[in-house]
């Protein structure tokens, strides 16, 4: 039973339509069920279940969103807008139980009912609207920002198709379409009366208006954004605040056009490309795709984002001029930082306002964080498509920019390679509009995601900003909410932890974990803390035997990496290291090795070759390891299917060690980092993002390092690295790259690998060579200390008890204070 998720807060309304005690719940069901589905239990299917379920908990969730939103309308509040081209949400259900606290109450509802809730919720299609660690760290803040009580609304897209859901057919990545709205989605709720216009194309003109000269922007397309609102409730709090996603219709006068005209075709033709511009998220994680539909999409949802938060403003106060006082905007990436230019026409050509106040607001309305170094991530469009789609816009662009460099010159006088470094226009590799400058320029605040990526994005991609603007750049680093990742995915450590601490304020206030330190010697607590390990390792352990053809033994060190698929992340270099133990245990069988699974999770590019190429290795080598009797499962290798949010909740808790093994410069922070050690896995990891401040937390002498530092590296690519010499001076190295390249893995098939194997010999981008020995002598230190299971446990309970800082409600509280300057409001019901 799950006792931590109790809360008192929320009780003492219970009136039956929203109550929560138990014989509310159930009525409410029940009712559900019958109204909105359509059945009795006798005949009703899991997933009508699961739908009435939903109902029941989304008015529970739509009475407390309309009270907060009655409070902060009162108070008048400041209002954090987040704007993300994705939110990798998970699964609603289990989150909102949590967070109203009725997880007990709920679960004996059903059971009054025959029902097994676990069962039910199960039935959920989660949410797949990101790619990966951006998307999630969106999600994370939204469940912080309700949990502190802080005004906010996330915007972005209702993406039909979310990210693709990953099959693997004869070791290959198969990907398949993300019907996730097929069945319907019980937790939004469709807004019609919420619709705003979006251009596209066409051209621009000046007009006199009233003696003012103003440009009108003639479109040859508009389309229509309708808003979807998804409540987003804190822990323990009766705050509900809002998620709004645009879905991308044709407009009625458009249809009727066409129609008037006797163009029936084309008016449906039409129709369908206004709506492909929300139908499916682009897979691409770091590298940009560069695509027309990309960047309408971009425009798309930040244009009826501006235009609601302008209409919410100009309809309470009568005008717009203190925009920036009421509303705090952040660009999570470069994704959305067209809002800088599409805010300045919005005041100057809708609400008529001059060029300097219009500017006054914009710069000091936008946030601006970055995520990335790697130079094929960083966003930049061609000046030509950017002004075919919007050629208002561009004007806009074109202006800041002249202003911009204007200043510039006045600050470094004759400086003009420096004004043509930092142009919004790059000139240097035909015209393209750098979204990273663009985002700068327009913000008052830049920040990077974990200490170190923030200092590195001051001295590297935007040291010339930093030049100018030194009290612009700051560090905020990213945490993620512990009452998913905990709560929802570990309920068995979160018991653990409740018991131990004597109360479930940690779910709150992460830093009470630090208590824990105490009790890191405690026999008693190190038998609870490996027998919850060990549960969750069998769960895992089933859930890979069903899908994924392995059952490992929960006996045996789970040794997990679970993210995207990148060179990058050096998922090859994890398996370098298996190849090279079973080298060693075919030339030496009676070696004395722990028993070890490797898990592997994550998506590639659809189109990204390498990495797709590196899930083919992973499965191939697993296929020969698992079978082979010599090994006898001391070694087994698992590629768990379709790592998403949901999957994730399954793997974090099993995990003994986590792989962050990123090349150092690379990772800006990572986030699965901090979900595998706050639920107790040891971490063996670079000096790369947040991995240096985990580290910090935990104490060096509870994580296993290795790896090039940033530096070292920088310097190593400086004078000319030749990977090749690593593979001359390692025997080992040598004979892992040759058996993978012997066609053991593939059937005989030589040439299959090659193209991953000849890159790391001959150019190795990501330096994986030069750290294979250490990578491997650590590993070896793992497997060791491994052997101590009393002196890991300590390790495991200390990595967790530190934890307190990677709590997404820090990072929030430190956005709050350093930048947005938003104070929390307490929604009264
Ligand atoms: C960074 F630039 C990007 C991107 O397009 N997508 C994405 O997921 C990640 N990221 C970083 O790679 C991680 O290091 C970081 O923790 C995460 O964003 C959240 O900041």
């Amino acid at each position: 039973m799950n006792t931590v998720v109790q809360s008192d807060l929320l009780s003492g309304h219970e009136h039956t339509r929203t109550g929560l005690s138990q014989a509310a719940l159930k009525q409410a069901f029940i009712d559900n069920l019958f109204y909105l589905q359509g059945r009795f239990p006798e005949v009703a299917t899991p997933h009508d279940f699961y739908m009435a379920a939903a109902y029941t908990l989304r008015d529970r969730l739509l009475d407390r969103w309309v009270k907060t939103a009655r409070s902060y309308k009162h108070s008048q509040a400041r209002t954090v807008c987040y704007l993300s081209a994705e939110f990798l949400l998970g699964p609603h259900l289990v989150n909102n139980l949590i967070n109203l606290g009725i997880m007990d109450t709920a679960r004996a509802a059903g059971e009054e009912l025959g029902l097994d809730l676990d069962a039910i919720v199960q039935e959920e299609e989660e949410p797949g609207l990101g790619n990966g660690g951006l998307g999630r760290l969106a999600a994370c803040y939204l469940d912080s920002l309700a949990t502190l009580e802080i005004p906010a609304i996330g915007y972005g897209i209702r993406y039909e198709f979310g990210i693709f859901d990953q099959t693997i057919e004869n070791g290959w990545q198969v990907e398949h379409t993300d019907a996730w709205l097929r069945n319907g989605n019980p937790w939004e709720i469709y807004r019609p009366k919420l619709r705003f216009p979006v251009k596209f194309g066409g051209h621009t003109q000046q007009y006199d208006d009233d003696g003012h000269l103003r440009i009108r922007w003639i479109p040859d397309l508009v389309i229509e954004g309708r808003a979807y609102d998804t409540p987003i409730l804190g822990y323990g709090v009766n705050n509900a605040n809002l998620l709004r996603l645009w879905s991308a219709h044709a407009t009625q006068s458009f249809n009727f056009q066409s129609f008037n005209t006797g163009d029936y075709y084309g008016a449906v033709r039409a129709k369908v490309e206004a709506e492909t511009i929300s139908k499916i998220l682009y897979p691409n994680d770091e590298p940009e795709a560069g695509k027309e539909l990309r960047l309408k999409q971009q425009y798309f949802f930040v244009s009826c984002s501006l235009q609601d938060m302008l209409r919410l403003q100009f309809n309470t106060t009568g005008s717009v001029e203190k925009f920036h006082e009421k509303y705090s905007v952040q660009l999570n990436d470069t994704h959305p930082a067209v809002a800088v230019a599409e805010l300045m026409r919005l005041l100057i050509d809708d609400y008529k306002m001059t060029w300097d106040p219009a500017w006054e607001i914009t710069r000091h309305t936008f946030g601006y964080t970055n995520h990335t170094l790697l130079p094929e991530a960083l966003e930049t469009w061609s000046v030509e498509l950017f002004g075919r789609i919007l050629p208002r816009p561009l004007e806009i662009v074109y202006e800041i920019n002249r202003c911009f460099l204007d200043e510039v010159r006045m600050r470094f006088l004759g400086d003009e390679s420096r004004v043509a470094r930092m142009s919004i226009i790059d000139e240097t590799q035909g015209r393209r509009v750098r979204m990273a400058h663009l985002a700068t320029v327009g913000s008052f605040a830049v920040n990077g995601v974990a200490a170190m990526h923030s200092e590195l994005v001051k001295s590297t991609i935007l040291k010339d900003f930093h030049d100018l603007w030194p009290e612009k750049f700051h560090n905020v680093t990213n945490g993620v909410t512990p009452r998913r990742f905990i709560v929802a995915a570990n309920p068995r450590l979160a018991t653990l932890l409740t018991e131990r601490l004597g109360s479930d304020a940690w779910v709150r206030d992460l830093s009470l974990l630090r208590s824990l330190e105490a009790h890191a010697d405690d026999t008693g607590l190190h038998a609870d803390w490996q027998a919850v390990k060990t549960a969750a390792k069998e769960d895992l352990s089933n859930w890979l035997g069903k899908h994924a053809g392995v059952t490992p033994d929960p006996a045996s060190l789970f040794d997990v990496q679970a993210k995207r698929i990148h060179e990058y992340k050096r998922q090859h270099l994890n398996v370098l290291h298996i190849v090279t133990l079973y080298q060693r245990l075919k030339a030496n069988p009676h070696l004395d090795l722990p028993p070890r699974t490797f898990i592997f999770g994550g998506k590639a590019a659809p189109g990204y070759f390498m990495a797709k190429l590196i899930i083919k290795l992973i499965n191939s080598v697993a296929e020969v390891i698992n079978r082979d009797p010599q090994i006898n499962g001391t070694l087994r290798v698992a590629f768990m299917p379709d790592f998403s949010v949901k999957n994730g909740q399954r793997l974090y808790p099993a995990a003994d060690l986590s792989e962050q093994i990123s090349l150092a410069g690379k990772e800006a922070s990572g986030t699965g980092n901090m979900k595998f050690s706050m639920n107790g896995a040891l971490t063996i990891g670079t000096l790369d993002g947040a991995n240096v401040e985990i580290r910090e937390e935990v104490g060096d002498e509870n994580f296993f390092l290795f790896g090039l530092t940033a530096e070292q590296a920088q310097r190593h690519q400086a004078q000319g690295y030749r990977p090749w010499e690593f593979r001359h001076e390692s025997e080992e190295l040598r004979s892992a790259l040759d058996l993978i390249d012997s066609g053991l893995f593939s059937h005989g098939d030589k040439e299959l690998f090659r193209p991953l194997t000849n890159s790391l010999i001959q150019y190795d981008p990501f330096m994986v060579l030069a750290d294979y020995e250490h990578y491997v002598s650590r590993q070896s230190e793992v497997g060791h200390a491994w052997r101590d299971r009393e002196h890991w446990n300590r390790m495991s309970i200390l990595n967790v008890a530190r934890m307190g800082k990677f709590s997404s409600d820090r990072s929030i509280r430190d956005y709050c204070e350093q930048i947005w300057k938003v104070q929390p409001a307490p929604a009264d019901v």
